[in-house]
């Protein structure tokens, strides 16, 4: 098979506990989907954080200090880098790193256009990878790398510490501003992951819809539901497509079955404390600095100083 998609959704489909990652809910659909969960009443993170950061702009920049440069993993999350250019002190340059090509150069010209001042350098890489960044430029001041959003807890926490001393080591020298969710009242978080549209169902099984689109794969979609529920001591949300009953599915023409109430478990959203964050960072060989959270402890906005 040619395409990471198809090969990697056939493995998970092959393999039990079925699980697949959450990277390929973003496809067009997808991610039209996931700006719709963004605004939804339930999901706080997204509004959380975008206070967090308006209302510490001017301490967040003082940190980061003149010249400085960004560097942001993913480059979903325009809004939020400039609420930091609009209160840094000149910032040298904006490197935003995604593995998609064409999403990074829609993201790198909307922000050029509006910064003219600013150097706009995508680099198209996987970050969950060795990363190879440009060299800082003469009279930069420091590289701070941006990963908002608390899309760290997508990863195990295997992935997240291996994430982090990758980031340590393209930013060492400079810092780290990252968001991470907050572990709260079960209540809340199960509201965030289950909203009354059924936006996130459908984003859930947008997943299925995209391989009939793209592998002509035959899924019911009728026959799946939506489930999302805290796993309190693993300190995350689950996500997992539910077979309402026993049922073949072909993907590319290969046969699966599923049985009546089997899952695919498609998405881990790790909750984190601050203390939990900051021990995960230490052992990647980042020295903590000062958190911003919000008046009701919803969301976390790290400072983390990489290692010399
Ligand atoms: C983009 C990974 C931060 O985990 O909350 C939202 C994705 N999934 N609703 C999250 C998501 C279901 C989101 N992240």
């Amino acid at each position: 098979m040619d395409n990471a998609f198809a090969q990697d959704l056939c493995a998970a489909l092959s393999t039990r506990p079925r699980a697949i990652s959450p990277k390929y809910f973003y496809d067009e659909a997808g991610s039209l989907l996931f700006d719709r969960i963004c605004d939804l009443p339930e999901y706080y993170p997204t509004r959380t954080e975008l206070g967090i950061l308006e209302r510490n702009a001017q301490d967040i920049a003082a940190h980061m200090g003149p010249r400085a440069e960004i560097v942001e993993f993913g480059a979903g999350a325009l809004r939020k880098v400039r609420i930091l250019l609009d209160a840094m002190d000149r910032p040298a340059r904006y490197l935003p790193i995604d593995i998609s090509g064409e999403h990074l150069s829609r993201a790198a010209s909307a922000l050029q256009q509006d910064y003219p001042g600013l150097d706009v350098q995508p680099v198209v890489a996987d970050y969950t990878q060795r990363l190879l960044l440009p060299a800082p430029l003469p009279g930069a001041g420091q590289r701070v790398g941006f990963f908002p959003g608390s899309t760290i807890g997508n990863f195990t926490p295997d992935e997240a510490l291996h994430f982090l001393q990758v980031a340590a080591q393209v930013l060492r020298g400079g810092a780290l501003l990252i968001g991470a969710d907050l572990v709260k009242d079960p209540a809340v978080l199960h509201a965030a992951y289950n909203d009354s549209q059924g936006v996130t169902a459908a984003f859930n099984l947008n997943l299925l819809a995209r391989a009939n689109r793209e592998l002509s794969a035959r899924f019911v979609l009728e026959q799946f539901a939506h489930s999302a529920f805290y796993n309190a001591p693993r300190q995350r949300i689950e996500m997992h497509l539910v077979s309402k009953r026993r049922q073949m599915v072909s993907v590319g023409g290969q046969c699966f079955e599923f049985e009546e109430g089997e899952t695919l478990h498609t998405e881990n959203s790790h909750k984190f404390t601050i203390d939990s964050l900051r021990s995960l960072a230490v052992r990647a060989g980042f020295r903590p600095g000062p958190v911003w959270t919000d008046p009701d402890n919803l969301f976390s906005v790290h400072w983390l100083h990489a290692p010399l």
